[in-house]
């Protein structure tokens, strides 16, 4: 049994995705962002960073805790043998789109949210960083998605699940992605799929 800690969040919701499409039995922790649980020494015991998402696999001999989204991913893909390409060129594009999800995508949307959404002062010029750089990497994917089903090849990988929770956040937000054809149809594929609706509903276990 796995035990996730997360939030209502992008990089939650990717790993209840990963947890949902691998079929793995897990039990879900609601950490309360605004009530600053993820600062508790009993959550920092789990994750140092203070940051959710964290598991704690009890499945092995002992439990094993894991935190930062993009290494849960690559931890349940190993656990499970799944969503990893089975070529080294395929593995390496799937990395690439990851990294880039996980280095640019996330860190820039995060900024862009927390000034559109919670700061008192909202400069536009920052705004506007972080808001060209969120669509420059979204039109980016755009074009590499002409043409193809998934990031990588003919099936879901590890990139799509990455990237699935903040494209489909985007997509509900006042920003838009309208106009990105390529990415819009994969993102109405991609959340078409059972395991990625119930990923991005934090539903806490009882
Ligand atoms: N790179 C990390 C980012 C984690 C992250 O930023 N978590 C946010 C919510 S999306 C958080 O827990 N923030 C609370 C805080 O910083 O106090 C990952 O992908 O897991």
């Amino acid at each position: 049994m796995i035990d996730l800690y997360s939030y209502t969040t992008p990089n939650g919701y990717r790993v209840g995705i990963m947890l949902e499409e691998c079929g793995l039995p897990y039990r879900t922790h609601i950490i309360d962002l605004r009530s600053g649980m993820q600062k508790t020494p009993e959550f920092l015991a789990i994750n140092p960073n203070g940051k959710i998402p964290a598991i704690v696999d009890h499945d092995g001999a002992k439990p094993i805790s894991v935190f930062e989204s993009a290494a849960i991913l690559f931890y349940l893909s190993e656990k499970t043998g799944r969503f990893m390409p089975k070529t080294a060129a395929a593995r390496a594009e799937m990395w690439e789109w990851q990294m880039i999800q996980a280095s640019g995508l996330s860190p820039m949307i995060g900024q862009l949210f927390y000034f559109m959404n919670y700061a008192t002062e909202k400069p536009e010029s920052v705004l506007k960083r972080y808001r060209d750089e969120t669509m420059r990497l979204l039109a980016l994917a755009d074009q590499h998605l002409k043409g193809r089903s998934f990031f990588v090849g003919d099936e879901i990988s590890l990139a799509d699940i990455g990237w699935i929770p903040v494209v489909a956040t985007v997509a509900n937000s006042n920003l838009t992605i309208d106009g990105l054809d390529h990415l819009k149809a994969w993102c109405d594929r991609m959340t078409a799929r059972p395991a990625v609706q119930k990923g991005m509903k934090l539903v806490a276990s009882s």
